[in-house]
């Protein structure tokens, strides 16, 4: 299947609608032909600036507007990220990623970013960071200190987003990864299922991604991780089933992109990644701690590889 950028929402929907082995079997044929199956990319995550922030994302633990007990921290020291980074690496890791609740960083803080890519560097690890909304200066800064990637998730269709975060819009979105694209840097951006959604929104979603000007290099899927104290603590379980068809469409209408099986590890058991893997992910967070929820044990992680035949995919 060529790349394309022009998916209908119909079209999108009627994948959504092919029955699950089918579109497993479509998906995993599309994986085959541009990916080695076996291979997953592996990602580390450390929140190098934590709570107290002032959008108020329904999902996020670190929105100022709810009381979810998350303990505050301003950004870390030089020495903390290098230390984390290294443990990452020593663990298997190839990209360390970054994650600061902010709703924009000041030009002052990319000082701050610039050094942290840069020890980050110095490891010989890929470098993603995702700190909020960027404008082009600070995007090309960035990208100058040899940033690779930064996330910046569209979260959930264009309809939906105003139920879920009411402090920004979707179209300061589309601009910080236009901003992002333009600086050539290269470019992650996925969403969250599992908030209350519907299927349409989930169509919604995937059709935002892949429709942007060039797909994102990399797409990650969260499933919703529950946290009390947010408006979603309550959110109506997923079908395990519809969260296996949103990484398979994402996987057909991004045949290039790698495709995270993201947040929301720690409530899959082995079998349901392992359809996952099946339906086009090839890649994961790893490491027990997300940015402040939990993600499987690296021991657990390691023992799946290994009952899967998977492998780490080497650094580019
Ligand atoms: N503040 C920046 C931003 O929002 O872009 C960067 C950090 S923010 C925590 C990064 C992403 O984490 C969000 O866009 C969202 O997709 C994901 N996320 C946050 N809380 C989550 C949750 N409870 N479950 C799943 N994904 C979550
Ligand atoms: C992404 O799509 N998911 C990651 C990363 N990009 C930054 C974050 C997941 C956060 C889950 C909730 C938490 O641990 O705070
Ligand atoms: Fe802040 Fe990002 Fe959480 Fe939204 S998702 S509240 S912007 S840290």
């Amino acid at each position: 299947m060529s790349v394309r950028t022009d998916w209908t929402r119909d079209e999108i929907a009627a994948l959504f609608d092919v029955p699950l082995l089918d579109l497993v079997f479509r998906a995993a044929s599309v994986h085959r032909a541009h990916f080695d199956p076996q291979a997953v990319q592996i990602s580390t995550l450390l929140s190098i600036k934590t709570g107290a922030c002032p959008e108020d994302c329904a999902y996020c633990p670190q929105s100022a507007h709810f009381k979810t007990g998350l303990g505050v921290e301003r950004l870390l020291a030089l020495n903390e990220v290098r230390n984390s980074a290294s443990a990452a690496k020593a663990a298997g890791a190839t990209r360390f990623c970054m994650g600061a609740a902010w709703r924009a960083p000041r030009d002052k803080d990319i000082d701050r970013l610039i050094e942290m890519v840069g020890v980050v560097r110095e490891l010989g690890l890929e470098t993603c960071l995702t700190a909020g909304m960027l404008n082009p200066e600070q995007a090309q800064r960035l990208r100058d200190a040899g940033l690779d990637y930064y996330n910046h998730n569209l979260d959930t269709s264009p309809e939906f987003y105003p139920q879920i975060i009411s402090t920004r819009c979707f179209q300061d979105r589309l601009d910080t990864l236009q901003a992002v694209r333009d600086a050539g840097l290269n470019v992650c951006s996925g969403g969250i299922v599992g908030m209350n959604e519907s299927r349409a929104d989930r169509v919604g979603l995937i059709h935002a991604l892949a429709t942007l000007p060039a797909h994102p290099e990399s797409v990650p899927i969260n499933r919703l991780v529950k946290v009390s104290g947010t408006p979603l603590q309550d959110a109506e379980e997923l079908d395990d089933f519809e969260f296996v068809r949103s990484i398979a469409v994402a996987r057909l209408t991004m045949p290039r992109s790698v495709v995270r099986l993201s947040a929301g590890r720690e409530t899959m058991d082995p079998s349901l990644q392992a359809l996952c893997f099946l339906a086009g992910a090839n890649s994961i967070f790893y490491g027990e701690k997300l940015l402040t929820t939990g993600n499987p044990e690296v021991t657990a992680d390691r023992a799946l590889f290994a009952r899967l035949g998977l492998k780490g995919l080497e650094a580019a």
